[in-house]
């Protein structure tokens, strides 16, 4: 890359880097290589990786690494760059901000952007009701901060999570994340008064929305208690769990008892939420106004920020200096979520995450057609999925599934899988990404699965 390449900008994000796949050593290639021993001698493992390279660039749709091999992203570093990676009004806003001040602390000295962020997250989240925001770092913060405000509001502590369910890595939400490998497997004990009940997976419970809620009710009531019940946490779309679409009716169910219960319900909208779903919110897809919305991921254009968003009685409940951390609502950030949410707003983003949800179904249901190894094909806008299975017994195939991801990867195209089973391809590019790069990206999946036996 030349130094002119760099000042300029994509249209659609990032700097000015040729929109292709380009293989120009194997995966990885020798400076790729050199700095993963690095990072072997100097990071734990405990620390993987998904894609064995080292990142130097990325934009539109592409990741460029070190040996000048250049990526299709459909991964966007797991939902986080929606807008784009280095998008140019968040490149600008985050210069501009940096120039001016880098940290006050907001307990301490607060900051405008920091209130316009709140002002933008109460306007653009689900409801017409009295909103208040909090701003934190990550999204298991955000999680961990919205338990702590239920639990205030209710003066209850149980809370109930869901099978398939993914919060964070922190101890409150590693109770909360359902799956032991690789969250949780020797990290405990874990935090007290987490109960879970079992979701709606319409490919493997056959359940209509109405009967899997009244069997997670029907738990809830009696392992439980309602009385006990500060709040329910729940992803509108299961995202590490294996992108799992809920039958219809099963949230508005489950919301609806937590109003009659005086439970907060709390919609964990940190993977689905700002565009990624072809709505703003996940929840809008099925109808339902959430008590509390923890957001972070797309929020920034990458950036760490997260926030939780409520009816400003419960967000209210906490004394002043209840809530808060060091970081929490960085100027920088808050400026990087500015743009981003103006970019979500006026650059036609909802519609692009549309039309990507349905060429990216469209390809794998072509797949699915004349594959009977590809057992579902489900999710919404820019977060579909394809859940591999033996097609003899319907059993999850993981082994399948890791072969095709790895073999994408070394064709040049970033995937990643999920899923409680370990089964599913999941498919999250940043919606900058051209549609002929979509296509290249599909035919390399359906050619990685063809020559698998
Ligand atoms: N809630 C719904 O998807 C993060 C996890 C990656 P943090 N998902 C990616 C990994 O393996 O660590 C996530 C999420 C939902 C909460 C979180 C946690 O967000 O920003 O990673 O803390």
């Amino acid at each position: 890359m030349t130094s002119t390449d760099t000042l300029d900008t994509h249209p659609l994000g990032g700097p000015a880097l040729p929109q292709e796949r380009r293989l120009v050593t194997a995966i990885p290639g020798p400076r790729s290589q050199q700095l993963l021993e690095r990072k072997a001698a100097a990071v734990p493992a405990g620390v993987g990786h998904t894609v064995p390279i080292e990142a130097v660039a990325a934009g539109g749709g592409v990741v460029v690494d070190a040996d000048g091999n250049s990526l299709i992203d459909l991964g966007s570093g797991i939902a986080v760059t929606g807008v784009g990676n280095a998008h140019p009004a968040v490149v600008a806003a985050v210069q501009a901000q940096a120039a001016q001040f880098t940290h006050t602390c907001f307990m301490i000295s607060p900051y405008e952007s920091y209130v316009a962020v709140a002002e933008a997250l109460n306007r653009v989240t689900p409801g017409s009701h009295a909103k208040k925001s909090a701003l934190f770092n990550s999204g298991a913060e955000a999680v961990e901060n919205a338990v702590k405000i239920a639990r205030k509001f209710t003066k209850r502590q149980a809370v109930v999570a869901f099978d398939h369910g993914y919060h964070g890595r922190t101890n409150l939400t590693m109770a909360l994340t359902a799956k032991a490998m690789p969250y949780k497997s020797g990290f405990g004990p874990f935090a007290s008064e987490i109960y879970r009940a079992p979701l709606s997976y319409p490919y493997r419970d056959g359940l209509t929305g109405a009967e899997a809620a009244k069997r997670a009710i029907s738990l809830i009531e009696k392992q439980v208690g309602a009385d006990n019940l500060a709040a329910m946490i729940i992803e509108p779309i299961q995202g590490e769990g294996g992108f799992i679409v809920p039958a219809d009716g099963f949230l508005p169910a489950l919301v609806e008892w937590c109003r009659d219960n005086g439970v907060v319900f709390i919609a964990d909208e940190v993977q689905t939420g700002f565009a990624r779903t072809g709505a703003m919110f996940a929840s809008e897809h099925f109808g339902i106004v959430p008590d509390l919305i923890t957001t972070a991921k797309g929020i920034a254009g990458g950036l760490p920020l997260a926030a939780v968003t409520g009816r400003a009685e419960i967000m209210d409940a906490s004394h002043t200096g209840g809530l808060g951390g060091t970081y929490g609502g960085n100027p920088i950030a808050c400026a990087a979520a500015l743009a981003s949410i103006d970019a979500f707003e006026n650059d036609g983003l909802l519609e692009r995450a549309r039309r990507i949800g349905e060429l990216l179904t469209d390809r794998l249901r072509a797949l699915q057609a004349t594959d009977a190894r590809v057992g579902d094909v489900r999710g919404h806008g820019a977060m579909i999925a394809a859940e591999f299975i033996d097609p003899v017994t319907g059993e999850p195939d993981a082994a399948l599934t890791a072969a095709v991801a790895k073999a994408c990867i070394a064709e040049g195209v970033i995937v990643l899988t999920c899923g409680t089973y370990g089964n599913v391809i999941r498919f999250l590019p940043p919606l900058s990404i051209p549609d002929d790069l979509l296509h290249e990206g599909l035919d390399v999946v359906a050619a990685a699965l063809a020559a698998q036996p």
